[in-house]
């Protein structure tokens, strides 16, 4: 009802300021300001100029905006492959950098320079293969470089050396969490299926697999620093993608297939949190807060947690409305700490053992589903924020 108030009020709003406009028009008849249709030399000079405002508009935000914004980018690279991406990275910005200074000079002073005068025609000017073959080949040679050194990145970083000794984890994507899954002792993911979805078995593995027997399925993912682990990704709904921002690594999760992606960590969570330009970042986080939380309890609202730092794995699709909150927090571990977290780690075949020793009592009950309950209540409160 609000919105329909609103777009009659906005509708009678343009009504008035036409009828408004044509009443001005009326004034103006049989004054001898210059109504024409056509661009004097004054017109353009004013346009000339304001081009070359316009051009030191663009400079002087690209300066502010490499100051202002410049520190919040993503800092270290965690993983072995990392610095690979970022100069791949660096070197394509550093390029755009120069190509565009030099362009947007020469299109804005050039406007400037031909811009309209009286009673001057346009040079016909049919073409110059010199010029043409200039712009044409050195375009040509510095895209060529930058696509074959990224495809040289790409295939280094993509590939893994089946005989290599690396963790297999499986990341299983929902709307709207993850779940990892361990491959156990010998290192090979049971098979799963979509319809194999019961109780506590929340990924669908087949519990008949020899494979699945020693598989683990956890909420917190951790990592050893140090060694290659090997993500296969598996989703259950829509496209997600598995982000891991501070590894430089991302794959999408596609319904009904496995991708996959392997990179090493080079540090472990704890070394991360105490490296200065981390502590800084998180003082400055943490003194956000603390500022907010001044504000927050005089309003008689809880103050803000403060915050530490940790690696997470985020969803880098649209999934959903609560695409934003899909996360997993991830440790890096050294590998001794390591071993010892997954060791204490229940299989998912006990779970489920476990689980329906204590259903069998309850006759004719419908079989509940504790853990997916818990996250779809979580959801939910999420979404009514
Ligand atoms: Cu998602």
């Amino acid at each position: 009802m609000t919105s329909l108030l609103i777009i009659i009020v906005l509708v009678l709003l343009a009504v008035a300021l036409w009828q408004l406009t044509k009443i001005f028009d009326l004034t103006q008849v049989g004054s001898t300001s210059d109504d024409s249709q056509v661009a004097t030399d004054d017109d353009n000079n004013v346009q000339g100029y304001l081009m070359f405002g316009f051009l030191a508009f663009i400079y002087i935000f690209t300066i502010y905006g490499v100051f202002a914004w410049g520190p919040l980018v993503l800092h270290t690279p965690a993983s072995e492959h990392g610095s690979l991406i970022d100069s791949l990275m660096n070197i394509t910005w550093v390029l755009i950098f120069i190509v565009q200074a030099v362009t947007q000079v020469l299109l804005h002073y050039f406007s400037f320079k031909y811009r309209g005068r009286k009673d001057q025609k346009a040079l016909y000017f049919a073409d110059n293969n010199k010029l043409e073959a200039i712009w044409s080949i050195i375009p040509a040679v510095v895209l060529a470089g930058l696509i074959l050194y990224g495809l040289y990145a790409w295939t280094n970083i993509m590939f893994v050396d089946e005989d290599e000794d690396t963790i297999v984890v499986e990341l299983y994507a929902q709307q709207f969490k993850w779940t990892a899954r361990y491959a156990g002792a010998d290192n090979v993911l049971g098979k799963a299926n979509v319809r194999l979805i019961e109780g506590v078995n929340t990924l669908g593995v087949d519990l008949s697999d020899p494979y699945a027997q020693d598989d683990i399925i956890v909420s917190e993912l951790h990592i050893p620093k140090g060694k290659k682990v090997h993500f296969k990704m598996r989703s259950q709904d829509v496209l997600h993608s598995a982000y891991f921002p501070h590894f430089r690594a991302q794959m999408n999760c596609v319904p009904g297939m496995v991708t996959e992606f392997a990179f090493t960590p080079i540090y472990t969570t704890e070394e991360y949190q105490a490296m200065p330009y981390m502590i800084d970042k998180v003082a400055n986080i943490n003194a956000l807060r603390a500022k907010k939380s001044i504000e927050l309890v005089a309003k008689g609202e809880t103050a803000l947690d403060p915050y530490t730092f940790d690696y997470l794995l985020l969803c880098n699709k649209i999934c959903g409305a609560s695409h934003y909150n899909m996360q997993m927090k991830v440790i890096v571990d050294t590998p001794e700490d390591y071993k010892k977290w997954l060791s204490d780690k229940a299989t998912l075949v006990s779970e489920v053992k476990a689980a329906n020793a204590t259903q069998e009592p309850v006759e004719g009950g419908v079989k509940s589903d504790s853990t997916q309950s818990k996250d779809t209540v979580a959801v939910d409160k999420i979404a009514m924020k």
